[in-house]
Protein backbone atom coordinates (compact mmCIF):
# COMPACT_ATOMS: atom_id res chain seq x y z
CA UNK A 1 0.00 0.00 0.00
CA UNK A 2 1.61 3.47 -0.89
CA UNK A 3 -0.41 6.35 0.26
CA UNK A 4 -1.09 9.31 -2.25
CA UNK A 5 1.85 10.70 -3.33
CA UNK A 6 4.23 8.56 -1.11
CA UNK A 7 8.15 9.12 -2.05
CA UNK A 8 8.70 5.44 -0.59
CA UNK A 9 10.25 3.27 -3.38
CA UNK A 10 11.24 -0.34 -3.18
CA UNK A 11 14.43 -1.38 -4.47
CA UNK A 12 15.49 -3.77 -7.00
CA UNK A 13 15.00 -7.61 -5.25
CA UNK A 14 14.23 -11.19 -6.52
CA UNK A 15 11.49 -12.51 -4.37
CA UNK A 16 13.28 -15.50 -3.92
CA UNK A 17 15.53 -13.63 -1.34
CA UNK A 18 12.57 -13.48 1.48
CA UNK A 19 11.38 -17.22 0.62
CA UNK A 20 12.44 -20.34 1.61
CA UNK A 21 11.10 -22.45 -1.62
CA UNK A 22 13.16 -23.54 -4.42
CA UNK A 23 11.99 -23.75 -8.06
CA UNK A 24 8.77 -22.39 -9.88
CA UNK A 25 7.27 -19.85 -7.58
CA UNK A 26 4.66 -17.27 -9.41
CA UNK A 27 3.61 -14.07 -7.88
CA UNK A 28 0.27 -13.19 -8.97
CA UNK A 29 0.81 -8.82 -7.96
CA UNK A 30 -3.07 -7.85 -8.50
CA UNK A 31 -3.98 -3.74 -8.66
CA UNK A 32 -6.74 -2.88 -6.34
CA UNK A 33 -6.64 0.56 -7.43
CA UNK A 34 -5.67 2.38 -10.85
CA UNK A 35 -1.71 2.67 -11.10
CA UNK A 36 -0.64 5.04 -13.65
CA UNK A 37 2.17 4.04 -15.70
CA UNK A 38 4.72 6.38 -14.02
CA UNK A 39 3.76 4.20 -10.56
CA UNK A 40 3.80 0.98 -11.79
CA UNK A 41 6.15 -1.61 -10.49
CA UNK A 42 9.34 -2.41 -12.17
CA UNK A 43 10.17 -5.68 -13.76
CA UNK A 44 13.73 -6.67 -15.50
CA UNK A 45 13.00 -8.49 -18.41
CA UNK A 46 14.38 -12.07 -18.89
CA UNK A 47 16.00 -11.69 -15.28
CA UNK A 48 14.35 -14.83 -14.31
CA UNK A 49 16.62 -16.81 -16.88
CA UNK A 50 19.82 -16.02 -14.78
CA UNK A 51 21.57 -19.14 -13.95
CA UNK A 52 23.51 -17.84 -10.84
CA UNK A 53 22.48 -18.37 -6.92
CA UNK A 54 19.78 -16.67 -5.12
CA UNK A 55 20.49 -13.21 -3.27
CA UNK A 56 20.96 -12.40 0.26
CA UNK A 57 18.11 -10.79 1.17
CA UNK A 58 17.62 -6.64 1.41
CA UNK A 59 15.35 -4.71 3.80
CA UNK A 60 13.00 -2.40 1.95
CA UNK A 61 13.83 0.16 4.05
CA UNK A 62 17.68 0.29 3.01
CA UNK A 63 18.73 1.61 6.49
CA UNK A 64 17.70 -1.31 8.18
CA UNK A 65 19.39 -4.77 7.72
CA UNK A 66 17.98 -8.27 8.39
CA UNK A 67 19.09 -9.84 11.43
CA UNK A 68 18.72 -13.32 10.76
CA UNK A 69 18.39 -13.55 7.13
CA UNK A 70 18.54 -16.93 4.64
CA UNK A 71 21.69 -17.77 4.01
CA UNK A 72 22.28 -21.32 2.74
CA UNK A 73 23.51 -21.37 -0.92
CA UNK A 74 23.08 -17.33 -1.82
CA UNK A 75 25.11 -14.21 -2.60
CA UNK A 76 25.12 -10.94 -1.92
CA UNK A 77 22.90 -8.92 -4.08
CA UNK A 78 24.66 -7.69 -7.26
CA UNK A 79 24.86 -3.87 -7.37
CA UNK A 80 21.53 -2.29 -8.35
CA UNK A 81 23.42 -0.40 -11.39
CA UNK A 82 24.63 -3.35 -12.65
CA UNK A 83 20.90 -4.37 -12.24
CA UNK A 84 19.71 -1.67 -14.34
CA UNK A 85 22.11 -1.95 -17.03
CA UNK A 86 21.84 -5.41 -17.44
CA UNK A 87 18.22 -6.36 -18.19
CA UNK A 88 15.78 -3.83 -19.98
CA UNK A 89 12.77 -2.10 -17.46
CA UNK A 90 9.12 -3.08 -18.33
CA UNK A 91 6.26 -2.23 -16.93
CA UNK A 92 2.29 -1.98 -17.26
CA UNK A 93 0.02 0.95 -16.45
CA UNK A 94 -2.80 -1.39 -14.57
CA UNK A 95 -6.66 -0.97 -13.70
CA UNK A 96 -8.16 -2.74 -10.80
CA UNK A 97 -8.42 -6.79 -10.76
CA UNK A 98 -5.21 -6.41 -13.49
CA UNK A 99 -2.56 -8.78 -12.38
CA UNK A 100 1.17 -8.94 -13.61
CA UNK A 101 2.71 -12.08 -12.95
CA UNK A 102 6.44 -13.09 -12.59
CA UNK A 103 8.48 -15.57 -11.17
CA UNK A 104 10.53 -15.35 -7.72
CA UNK A 105 13.83 -15.13 -9.70
CA UNK A 106 12.56 -11.72 -11.47
CA UNK A 107 14.09 -8.27 -10.59
CA UNK A 108 11.37 -6.11 -10.24
CA UNK A 109 11.24 -2.63 -8.38
CA UNK A 110 8.87 0.28 -7.63
CA UNK A 111 8.68 4.00 -7.69
CA UNK A 112 7.23 6.21 -5.84
CA UNK A 113 3.28 7.02 -5.69
CA UNK A 114 3.17 9.78 -7.88
CA UNK A 115 -0.60 9.25 -8.45
CA UNK A 116 -2.94 11.67 -6.09
CA UNK A 117 -4.84 8.48 -5.06
CA UNK A 118 -3.80 5.41 -2.59
CA UNK A 119 -2.39 2.60 -4.77
CA UNK A 120 -2.94 -0.70 -3.18
CA UNK A 121 -1.96 -4.10 -4.34
CA UNK A 122 -1.95 -7.83 -2.86
CA UNK A 123 0.48 -10.49 -4.10
CA UNK A 124 -0.39 -13.93 -3.86
CA UNK A 125 2.37 -16.49 -4.52
CA UNK A 126 1.85 -19.91 -6.08
CA UNK A 127 4.18 -22.94 -6.13
CA UNK A 128 4.68 -24.94 -8.56
CA UNK A 129 4.72 -29.03 -8.97
CA UNK A 130 8.26 -28.61 -8.86
CA UNK A 131 9.17 -26.63 -5.27
CA UNK A 132 11.23 -28.00 -2.63
CA UNK A 133 11.33 -26.53 1.06
CA UNK A 134 14.44 -25.02 2.14
CA UNK A 135 14.80 -25.47 5.95
CA UNK A 136 17.61 -22.95 6.20
CA UNK A 137 18.04 -22.14 9.47
CA UNK A 138 17.78 -18.55 9.35
CA UNK A 139 14.32 -16.41 8.95
CA UNK A 140 12.16 -15.94 6.13
CA UNK A 141 9.83 -12.75 5.18
CA UNK A 142 7.37 -13.68 5.78
CA UNK A 143 8.48 -16.01 8.49
CA UNK A 144 6.38 -18.64 7.64
CA UNK A 145 7.80 -22.63 7.82
CA UNK A 146 4.44 -24.70 7.51
CA UNK A 147 3.89 -27.36 9.42
CA UNK A 148 5.69 -30.81 9.55
CA UNK A 149 8.07 -29.82 6.07
CA UNK A 150 11.36 -31.79 5.85
CA UNK A 151 14.53 -30.22 3.85
CA UNK A 152 14.46 -30.70 0.24
CA UNK A 153 10.61 -32.55 0.18
CA UNK A 154 7.19 -30.71 -1.10
CA UNK A 155 6.14 -27.79 0.54
CA UNK A 156 2.60 -29.17 1.02
CA UNK A 157 1.10 -28.93 4.25
CA UNK A 158 -1.71 -26.65 6.12
CA UNK A 159 -0.18 -23.45 5.39
CA UNK A 160 0.68 -23.98 1.85
CA UNK A 161 -2.45 -25.89 0.98
CA UNK A 162 -2.41 -27.35 -2.48
CA UNK A 163 -5.03 -25.26 -5.10
CA UNK A 164 -6.76 -27.98 -7.77
O1 LIG B 1 3.77 -3.30 -4.95
C1 LIG B 1 4.94 -2.88 -4.91
O2 LIG B 1 5.20 -1.68 -4.91
C2 LIG B 1 6.10 -3.84 -4.89
C3 LIG B 1 5.65 -5.26 -4.94
C4 LIG B 1 6.76 -6.25 -4.74
O3 LIG B 1 7.91 -5.92 -4.68
C5 LIG B 1 6.42 -7.66 -4.59
O4 LIG B 1 5.23 -8.03 -4.68
O5 LIG B 1 7.36 -8.46 -4.39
Amino acid sequence: MKAAGSRNIVPWHEDAMYLRMNGTVLNFWIALDPVPIDSAVLFKRGSHHRDVPKSLAIHFDQSKAYADPLTRDRVPLTDFESIDQSFETVRWAAEPGDAVVFTQRTFHASPPNNASHIRRAIGFLLLADDVTFDADPGTSDPPFRGEGLVDGGAPQCASFPRIR
